[in-house]
């Protein structure tokens, strides 16, 4: 008799914001693929990650750990692939395990894909047309160029993985698209998507950052002035008003994105058809989520970082019908730390203890243990770099979101490098003096008014403020030394 365990099909995107998947209520765009999953299982409205950016989240999922413990702070701290992970975990408890697509968590011996019986991943970012690959091989590996659109690559690699697989035994498929993330080169099947029409602006596009702590402004991901020739595949006119440019530089950023989000869909389906002709779909656990959240021209912005809701919620579909029943939606709080332990627990294989996420299987279930987190703790580390963002973290309960900017890389690899994207204007943030904001998110769903200093707020903030530095104590992170509140 074959093993009964399920089989486990993990599929993440680089920056794919949830408010661009319909099931989630898009206004710009269908998904009809991924809506598959949500309408067969459960979506989460309420899943993020807990430093929002590439590497770091990644790094997060993999370890079930926080990025002070495991390391990866930032872009430029790749992941010793010495550490537990649950791809690891899973291999030695029998399973098949396959990665291929982004990886980016580093190159070389120290840091290539561990864990894996087989594995294919582009080097860091990756291209779009014709990308390079390093497949498994001594050494970190061995490079070469396959013709084709990367989406389209990924899966198939996927699909003929698991075409060779062991039928006798379970199978964990990590397929990783590189897609939706800049600088968004459609395939020649979406080109002409939206060639005739506008797509609908967010209600924040032209957000002047007032009653903002001062990175708002500051932050240099602002569409159109921060944009460059490649992120436009054109010329950017110098002579239009700020808001004027940011609303023609949007249509064009937007189309580009969700052209190439479709072709994510589209892949997405091959997978979900082969499962079915497989007769494998009862029983396999299929995710669908992405690293980050990104802002699609919200508070004028692209990119992600902050610890703002559009940036913050990861998207997270799954679909297991042995155990999870369709059409299900849950609003408790899950990170992107709780996905290992979620994958071992549905496998049967124990967490490590060091694992500082907690499986949500019963969640899946409609069954909030009542001792769930109400809570969840943030902390972005890269000060300055690229887009001149603050170092912050914060805390985000169901009604409040309280965040702490305190403006310095605090040594951390690949903080405080100054770097400007495109010809905007960028101030300098270094040595501000720390601040906080406080967003009501029942009231002010947009965060575009921070309470901090509202009196009617100061209960709120006080409490808020002690539940952050014990949520931090809990994860073993250290407060900001000006953090004395
Ligand atoms: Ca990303």
């Amino acid at each position: 008799m074959s093993d009964p365990r399920p089989n486990i099909v993990f599929i993440m995107t680089d920056d794919h914001a949830s408010h661009a998947i319909s099931c989630y209520g898009s206004r710009i765009n269908r998904t009809p693929h991924l809506d598959r999953i949500a309408e067969g299982g459960m979506r989460l409205d309420n899943c993020f990650c807990t430093n929002s950016i590439c590497t770091p989240s990644r790094a997060a999922i993999l370890t079930g750990t926080y990025n002070h413990v495991n390391g990866v702070t930032t872009l430029a701290t790749p992941m010793d692939n010495r550490l537990q992970t649950f791809p690891k975990l899973l291999q030695a408890a029998g399973y098949q395990t396959g990665l291929f697509g982004k990886w980016h968590l580093g190159r070389g011996p120290q840091h290539c894909p561990t864990g894996f019986d087989e594995w294919a991943v582009l080097p860091g970012q990756g291209y779009y047309h014709n990308p390079t690959f390093i497949f498994q091989g001594p050494d970190g590996g061995t490079s070469r160029t396959v013709p084709g659109y990367a989406t389209d690559l990924i899966t198939d690699m996927s699909l003929d993985w698991m075409q060779r697989r062991d039928r006798d035994r379970p199978f964990c498929l990590l397929c990783h698209h590189k897609a939706p993330h800049r600088p968004w080169y459609s395939d020649e099947k979406h080109a002409a998507m939206f060639l005739n029409e506008d797509v609908p602006e967010p209600d924040t596009l032209l957000d002047d950052y007032v009653n903002r702590a001062r990175a708002a402004e500051a932050a240099a991901m602002r569409v159109g002035v921060h944009m460059d020739t490649t992120d436009m595949k054109c010329e950017i006119p110098d002579d239009m008003p700020e808001a004027d440019l940011r609303r023609w530089a949007y249509q064009r950023y937007i189309k580009d994105y969700l052209r190439v989000v479709q072709s994510v869909d589209d892949n997405v389906g091959r997978l979900l058809d082969y499962l079915d002709a497989e007769g494998l779909a009862e029983n396999t656990v299929v995710v669908y989520t992405s690293d980050q959240g990104f802002f699609l021209g919200d508070h004028g912005w692209y990119d992600k970082r902050f610890m703002y809701e559009e940036s913050l919620k990861m998207p997270f579909v799954l679909r297991y019908p042995a155990e999870v029943a369709p059409q299900s939606v849950n609003d408790d709080i899950v990170l992107n730390v709780d996905f290992g332990p979620l994958f071992l627990d549905l496998a049967g294989v124990p967490a490590q203890d060091e694992m500082q996420g907690r499986s949500f299987r019963t969640l899946l279930q409609n069954s909030t243990p009542p001792d769930w987190r109400e809570a969840m703790y943030y902390r972005y580390w890269m000060n300055q770099s690229d887009h001149n963002v603050a170092a912050h973290y914060g805390i985000r309960t169901r009604k409040y979101k309280l965040i702490y900017y305190y403006y310095d890389g605090c040594g951390q690899t690949g903080a405080d490098r100054g770097h400007c994207a495109g010809k905007g204007q960028i101030v300098s943030i270094e040595g501000l003096e720390p601040e906080w904001e406080l967003f009501d998110l029942e009231q002010d769903l947009h965060e575009l008014h921070n309470r901090v200093n509202d009196p009617a707020y100061a209960g709120v903030v006080r409490e808020l403020k002690d539940e952050l530095h014990r949520l931090q104590a809990e994860v073993g992170d250290e407060r900001y030394e000006l953090d004395r509140d």
